[in-house]
């Protein structure tokens, strides 16, 4: 066993319990799970302060992987197990991590009612265009006319915008970046965690053994290559939220914080007992 426990970055992981990882060799996830845990030590968030949730999925499986308290729910189900770890410990900082599966097929009614109550969490959405997990099938995000496992010809179907969808559904701030651009991710993370209310952080990221494939675009290597060709800064377009064919990056919406579920819960609670 290697003695790493003087070292901040390696302590925030179950070295000795969990590794190996499990994940492809050249996934997107482990490159989202170690910027994710840098943005926390830039923040100073120890780990007895925070709680990170999943549902199920390769994304979902990144809480196994720290040592700090985190829940491994149901497929789906992170954002209400989210949310109550946030009423019962308002002082945590609760992030909830999974796949565009997770959270935007199953769990997709959860997450817009998560952001429509403004609830204080940071929800990072590891988009890899599949259902990675269970053998990539299409998902709410694969582009229409893709292939996938379920869609040999060519899916049929519109695809969601993450980021889109969490600005109409009450998202305080939603931003994108992808697995390429990781001091970038890096930087929409931090943002992300530090503002009060309902954060979104879409990661593009690369799944070469199911999407990848599928798509002829080939592995780890050639789809870091795509992340980067695809990509255009929200600085350098107009209009944000219609661009074919491109990921754009960046915060794509910030507004003012107004007062988070769990203090207007309070709020009521006080009310209700006279006060
Ligand atoms: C109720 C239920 N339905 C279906 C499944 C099977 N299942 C496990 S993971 C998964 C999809 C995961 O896809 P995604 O969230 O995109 O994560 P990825 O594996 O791509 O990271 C499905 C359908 C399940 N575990 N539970
Ligand atoms: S199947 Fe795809 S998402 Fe899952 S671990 Fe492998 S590369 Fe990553």
């Amino acid at each position: 066993m290697i003695e790493l426990k003087d070292d901040r970055f390696l302590n925030y992981f179950r070295l000795d319990e969990r590794f190996p990882h499990i994940l492809c060799p050249g996934c997107g996830i482990g490159t989202t799970m170690a910027t994710m845990v840098r943005a926390f030590l830039e923040l100073g968030i120890k780990q007895d302060e925070l709680c990170v949730v999943s549902g199920i999925g390769c994304s979902s499986r990144v809480p196994g992987y720290l040592d700090c308290d985190t829940f491994h729910t149901l497929h789906g189900r992170a954002l209400p197990a989210a949310t109550g770890v946030k009423l019962a410990k308002p002082e945590l900082k609760v992030v909830v991590i999974g796949g565009d599966g997770d959270i935007m097929a199953i769990g997709g009614n959860h997450f817009i009612h998560a952001a429509r109550r403004n609830l204080d969490l940071t929800v990072i959405v590891v988009n890899n265009f599949t259902y990675a997990m269970t053998g990539g099938q299409y998902s709410p995000t694969t582009p229409t006319h893709e292939r996938a496992a379920t869609a040999p010809f060519g899916n049929v179907e519109r695809s969601f915008d993450v980021c889109f969808l969490a600005r109409a559904a009450g998202a305080m701030f939603v931003a994108r970046s992808t697995t390429f651009h990781v001091a970038h991710l890096k930087k929409m993370l931090e943002l992300a965690l530090k503002k009060k209310g309902f954060s979104v952080v879409e990661v593009i990221s690369q799944c070469p053994t199911f999407y990848g494939r599928y798509q002829g675009i080939g592995d780890a290597v050639q789809m870091l290559e795509w992340l980067r060709a695809r990509s255009i800064d929200v600085s350098k377009v107009s209009d944000p939220w219609h661009q074919k064919d491109k990921f754009v990056i960046g915060v794509l919406h910030d507004q003012q914080e107004i007062e988070p579920y769990t203090q207007l819960y309070e709020e009521v609670r006080e009310r209700s007992r006279g006060k």
